[in-house]
């Protein structure tokens, strides 16, 4: 028996994949993960390391589209859905069925714990749209990976899924030569960050640079 809560968002994705929006105004990314005690992860958060959401709208000028049919003014956007592949599997699997027809380009998915079967299954359901599995922590690397011959699935290291929205973009930059330009700009952002680093500890010396670059306490 499916939750109503549950079955509205399934009869909501099967609506938008019948209305044929034009593919501008459709989110190019669909990030989906297992639980929204996955969020830090995905997102990013305080204390954590920045995620998917951090790479996409601070570094490479993407929106989150929140409404289907009310696209940001952003030319590239993504959407951000719930979707537990063991509690709410008939959802996992509308989501993945009807991503290609709602305009979705690549999907990442993310999951937790020793059974993250979100990112594979999606892969499979979804195929031939590309996904990317994010596992959540070290022991969901397994699940995520273990594919069968003829049932791809591409896959970053536990807990990158700042690196899993890079490659999403990597992918749709193949046809959008600004998408490549942005890549570009913030490959070479962080290669100033590091020769700034690098002169920086060369000439301050060590204790220099710790002073200039580190917390008091952390000296
Ligand atoms: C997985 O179980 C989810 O992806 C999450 O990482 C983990 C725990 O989920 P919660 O119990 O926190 O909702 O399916």
């Amino acid at each position: 028996m499916t939750a109503d809560s549950v079955q509205s968002l399934i009869d909501q994705l099967h609506e938008e994949a019948e209305m044929d929006r034009p593919t501008e105004e459709t989110p190019d990314i669909g990030i989906i993960m297992g639980s929204d005690s996955d969020l830090p992860t995905m997102a990013g958060g305080k204390d954590k390391r920045p995620g998917a959401y951090a790479a996409l709208v601070e570094e490479l000028d993407f929106a989150e589209q929140t409404e289907y049919t009310d696209a940001p003014d952003a030319r590239f956007t993504f959407e951000t859905f719930v979707c537990s592949a063991h509690r709410t599997p008939d959802l996992m699997y509308a989501y993945a069925e009807t991503a290609e027809a709602r305009g979705i380009d690549v999907i990442i998915a993310g999951a937790g714990g020793k059974s993250a079967d979100l990112p594979n299954m999606t892969a499979s359901i979804a195929y031939p749209l590309p996904v990317i599995g994010v596992p959540v922590q070290e022991k969901s690397v397994d699940s995520v990976i273990g594919m069968p011959q003829g049932a791809p699935i591409t896959a970053v290291d536990a807990g990158k899924s700042f690196n899993a929205a890079l490659t999403a973009v990597q992918m749709l930059a193949r046809e959008h030569d600004e998408l490549r330009d942005r890549l570009v700009s913030y490959h070479q952002g962080l290669q100033t960050g590091v020769g700034e680093v690098s002169r920086d500890l060369h000439e301050l010396g060590t204790p220099g640079f710790k002073d200039e670059y580190w917390d008091t306490d952390e000296a």
